[in-house]
């Protein structure tokens, strides 16, 4: 094995970001930074969660002086509805996108773009479902089984269908606290409603109504997500790419893809390898097209094609900074629309390309479902077009970038753990080694690492801390979202990088061939990590509230992140949070999220925003479930 001195640290991810800040200077524009120091010191109040903007009587806000709004309702009312109304946004927007993929599954055929890729994880469902399989065209099983999925969003009766995968437990709970998932719309709808003026005021009650919300994404919208981007697109398997701005070249036709939506860049990638579209790149002057990825888009596209990775959430702008991107091309969700000005300050064709994500400025293409390989093309064409326009005095691409293996869902981990023989029992198909590594000590527990970078806290820095500090100490490690692609850049999901382990994670990753961190997928994904902790529980015989396996988001900051916490607590796993959500003005809520939920679910936050703190807090939280189950 090499010898592991790749690192990137932090400060030398940050350098380029200077470098490109000063390009942006150049040619006078602004960054987030800029606009960061321009908002100045946050609102006391927005971040407090005691201003209310909910009825046109006020806004209203909470002061020693005023205690109530106009209405009656107390800081402890206002904090609540906000923390429900981001649940609420966050589930909608990992659902939604969900609900576009069924739509896709509903026209799949064999002769259309759109094609069932994994057969098997179809047949699986639909039987788990109830969908009859024998003897019947793959393509019906899967207008069938989309139509159930699309039934979970708006059913009138009964509750996810996914519910059924949890353990009996969980189940249980969900039930005696009626928090059981009803219609993802309708958890939505019932959150809207509950937060409309004149409305709920109880704090227990919000919460609550959060906990149900965040389950139909987690164990419904999320869940799905999953599922049938795997059947459409291939389940992810393990292979090699590479991540940071490094990863943009300088004689290619360099397009971006940035958003969530993995079925448009599926699209996006087929058409890079057509070779129409090749040989009109390089009668431009182009070597060739490369596709390379920002945010959750980047996630799906690189476990399922190994496509490279520019950078994370906080690095949209600095891609175009590079002066090397023909095409910004983004579908939903985390988008600046500070692109459309950046781009005009450049070469750079900004290109939105779904309804739900339409942006002042920016050329639109609609990707329909029918034409969406024609769209691509069309979109792709405008891209080597423009790779003439580029000015090769202002190209500026950092040279920094670095290796990674990546790809582990469900299935590549436990066929990661059948390689290891048992010579007592037969673990094959389960966690089983994993589980006795855990109860041995060998690694002290597991954390799964999601979510965004947030300009509050020093981007990256959180993330790369708390990675180092947990392998240190025989933890592994599971990373979706923006947090797995700072391992990517800083050179943590390589397999060497098993030289910054503690021994017995070193033993582990040696024994199975893999990195210490193992990527998961999109934040969508966190349903994998869901399935994993509860297969995990289930095999061991104990319950997920018991598991030395925690949850932690260093640097979130989306409304999706607020969703995916509330998911992974009612699931019965304790969160760590290194961003405060804008509640601190109500003690009362501060109390219910921090401690007093654990009496209806059994896990809580533990908020910090010094990542040594989050970690020493983590690690104690984990050797105390430890001690409390006598391993
Ligand atoms: Ni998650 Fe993905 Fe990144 Fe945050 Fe945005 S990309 S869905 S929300 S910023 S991790």
């Amino acid at each position: 094995m090499k010898h592991f001195d790749a690192i990137t640290t932090v400060e030398e991810i940050e350098a380029d970001a200077v470098k490109l800040k000063e390009i942006a200077r150049a040619v006078n524009t602004e960054t987030w930074e800029d606009r960061a120091n321009a908002q100045g010191a946050r609102c006391k109040f927005g971040d407090g969660g005691v201003c209310c903007r909910i009825c046109h009587m006020g806004p209203c806000r909470i002061t020693p002086k005023a205690p109530r709004g106009v209405c009656g309702a107390d800081a402890h009312a206002m904090a609540a509805r906000s923390y429900l109304r981001a649940i609420a946004a966050g589930t909608s927007s990992h659902s939604d996108h969900t609900r576009e993929i069924l739509f896709i599954l509903r026209q799949a055929s064999p002769d259309s773009p759109w094609k069932i890729r994994d057969e098997q994880k179809l047949i699986n469902l639909a039987k788990e479902w109830g969908v009859a399989t024998e003897n019947r065209d793959i393509y019906e099983i899967g207008r069938e089984v989309a139509e159930i999925g699309l039934q979970q969003f708006g059913k009138t009766d009964g509750h996810q269908i996914f519910v059924s995968r949890a353990p009996a437990e969980r189940q249980k709970v969900w039930a005696e606290q009626d928090m059981l998932p009803r219609a993802i719309d309708r958890e939505v709808v019932t959150a809207l409603h509950m937060t409309h003026m004149g409305n709920s005021s109880d704090v227990e009650a919000l919460l609550r109504q959060g906990f149900r919300t965040a389950l139909s994404n987690g164990w419904g919208g999320s869940m799905m997500g999953t599922e049938f981007t795997d059947i459409l697109f291939g389940t992810p398997t393990v292979r090699q790419t590479e991540g940071n701005l490094g990863c943009l070249e300088k004689d290619m036709v360099n397009i971006v893809v940035h958003g969530h939506d993995p079925a448009f860049s599926e699209m996006m990638v087929m058409a890079s390898h057509d070779k129409d579209m090749l040989d009109y790149a390089r009668s431009k002057g182009a070597k060739g097209i490369n596709i390379t990825g920002i945010c959750c888009t980047a996630n799906e596209v690189t476990m399922r094609h190994g496509v490279r990775i520019a950078g994370s959430f906080l690095q949209q702008e600095d891609a175009v900074l590079t002066g090397a991107v023909e095409m910004m091309c983004v579908d939903v969700q985390c988008i600046f629309p500070s692109l459309t000005q950046l781009c005009e300050c450049f070469h750079t064709k900004f290109v939105t390309t779904s309804p739900i994500a339409r942006i002042t400025g920016a050329i639109h293409v609609n990707f329909e479902i029918a034409t969406a390989f024609e769209n691509a093309k069309e979109v792709m064409k405008m891209a080597i077009d423009n790779f003439p326009n580029r000015k090769q005095d202002m190209v500026n691409i950092p040279a920094t970038k670095q290796e990674a293996t990546i790809g582990y869902p469900l299935e590549q981990i436990i066929g990661h753990l059948d390689t290891i023989t048992n010579s007592h029992v037969d673990t094959k198909g389960s966690y089983g080694p994993a589980i006795d590594a855990i109860k041995a000590g060998v690694i002290r527990g597991a954390v799964g690492i999601v979510g965004c970078n947030n300009p509050r806290v020093r981007p990256d820095y959180s993330h790369f801390e708390i990675m180092r500090e947990l392998l240190k100490n025989d933890i592994l490690i599971v990373a979706t979202g923006c947090a797995a692609q700072v391992g990517i850049k800083t050179g943590l999901l390589q397999r060497e990088a098993r030289q910054l382990c503690g021994a017995g994670m070193r033993r582990v990753c040696d024994l199975l061939n893999i990195p210490p961190i193992l990527h998961m997928g999109a934040c969508i994904d966190n349903s994998r990590i869901l399935r994993l902790v509860c297969s995990i529980a289930e095999q061991w015989g104990v319950n997920t509230t018991q598991l030395p396996i925690v949850g932690c988001a260093p640097e979130w900051m989306s409304e999706k992140a607020v969703s995916i916490a509330n998911y992974c607590m009612a699931t019965g796993i304790d969160v760590y949070l290194g961003v405060e959500p804008q509640v601190h003005g109500s003690d009362v809520m501060m109390d219910w999220i921090t401690n007093k939920q654990r009496d209806i679910i059994g896990a809580a936050l533990t908020i910090s925003s010094d990542p040594h703190t989050l970690v020493k807090n983590m690690i104690d939280g984990i050797e105390a479930k430890r001690t409390a189950l006598g391993i």
